[in-house]
């Protein structure tokens, strides 16, 4: 397989309705697509960095500038025999793990293509439907809460999850299970805790929750151990991942019982399969995390949902919370039993309806091999390929 053409487009697109966590409440969505072109084939991978490094330290800006320098210089008429050998050939680049990430999962859609299956059989899947849950942000009120989720329960999803943080936590919770005593529920605090806050978070645990995900900070092992051996309820880490190799070490720690897995948050689907497996060999259970995906990186995160170890639901829901129209067409839907087929043609084996995306795009930048040829034979750069 061979890249011969990139293309990043910066977009902006509207949520249907706001969505709010610890850190912020955002209107609409700003996000980088990546198209990349070979043998007369495109693939498709969608950044998941935000306009502001507060889920992490990425942003837009600085994918693009990794993008752009140093990781097209690296994969533009390279020959690869496979997309997991993508990012091993990234690795003199340190982090920007969404930036590796988006180019490497287009290179996956690109290959799938090219090879005329499915996107989940290359990755290894095994299932043909995925299990739907939603994520529902920090309301205005406690009643704007209920009846949310009341609606959602109605729409057939699996299991409910809120955002919390302090003084948005206990009484939310308390408010949803009165009404829903036997709802599979769960909550992310998106790291708005610190160790101090151990006995406060430790009145969670007489709501039967599914799990309490990334109570504290984003870096933080050694205090999510001790916060795990104090609670009943199970730590699930989410910004904490951000490489294989931690989540062995917040494995062996006991920092959590669960893992949600996304794909942008450690450099694509290579490394996500590689986490995936390292928790199957330890008996932790992941779940596909979501990052308001439009329906492009919502088919790439149901493509890896299908492997084994998804055993749990995870926060991939139908287009129409979020977008309205979708960049795809038809948008993924949820079946009323919760469930979301895979998508069956070749690659993402969705529509993308192009006229959207050229609407929506806010900046565009093209770089073909002859690009970057001056940067390939930059003696600085050939150094560290
Ligand atoms: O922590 O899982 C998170 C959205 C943006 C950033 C971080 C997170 C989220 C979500 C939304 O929870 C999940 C979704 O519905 O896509
Ligand atoms: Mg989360």
């Amino acid at each position: 397989m061979k890249i011969e053409r990139l293309e990043l487009r910066l977009l902006k697109l509207p949520l249907v309705h706001f969505f709010e966590t610890s850190f912020g409440r955002i209107h609409d969505k700003h996000f980088i697509l990546v198209r990349l072109d070979g043998g007369g084939v495109s693939g498709f991978g969608e950044c998941v960095a935000e306009q502001d490094p507060y889920y992490s330290s990425e942003t837009n800006d600085t994918a693009w500038h990794i993008i752009e320098s140093f990781v097209a210089p690296r994969v533009l008429d390279v020959e690869f025999a496979h997309p997991r050998d993508l990012f091993p050939a990234l690795k003199a680049i340190r982090g920007h793990n969404m930036a590796k990430a988006a180019v490497e999962m287009a290179a996956w859609d690109l290959f799938a293509r090219q090879s005329g299956a499915p996107l989940a059989r290359v990755l290894g899947g095994t299932r043909d439907r995925i299990a739907s849950g939603v994520s529902i942000g920090i309301q205005d009120s406690l009643a704007d809460l209920s009846a949310k989720v009341a609606r959602e329960i109605d729409a057939g999803y699996r299991r409910i999850k809120i955002k919390i943080k302090p003084g948005w936590d206990l009484d939310a919770v308390e408010t949803v299970r009165a009404r829903f005593a036997a709802v599979p529920l769960m909550v992310d605090a998106n790291a708005a805790y610190t160790r101090d806050d151990a006995d406060h978070l430790a009145q969670l645990d007489r709501y039967d929750l599914m799990m309490i995900e990334q109570p504290l900070d984003y870096d933080d092992i050694g205090d999510h151990a001790t916060l795990q051996r104090r609670l009943k309820t199970a730590v699930c880490l989410d910004e904490s991942i951000k490489t294989v190799n931690i989540a062995r070490e917040a494995i062996a720690a006991g920092a959590c019982r669960i893992i949600n897995i996304k794909p942008g948050r450690v450099g694509g689907f290579a490394e996500s399969i590689r986490l995936h497996d390292l928790c199957t060999a330890h008996g932790i259970p992941v779940w596909h995390g979501g990052m308001l995906e439009s329906g492009i990186g919502r088919a790439a995160n149901i493509h890896l949902s299908t492997l084994p170890n998804f055993s749990l639901p995870g926060d991939i829901a139908a287009s129409k919370r979020y977008f309205d129209p979708d960049l795809i067409d038809p948008p993924i839907e949820v079946a009323a039993d919760g469930t979301i087929a895979v998508p069956q043609g070749p690659g993402l084996g969705v529509a993308i309806r192009q006229d959207r995306i050229d609407r929506a795009t806010l900046r565009q930048s093209v770089l073909t091999s002859s690009d970057i040829g001056s940067l390939k034979s930059d003696p600085d750069l050939k150094a560290q390929v």
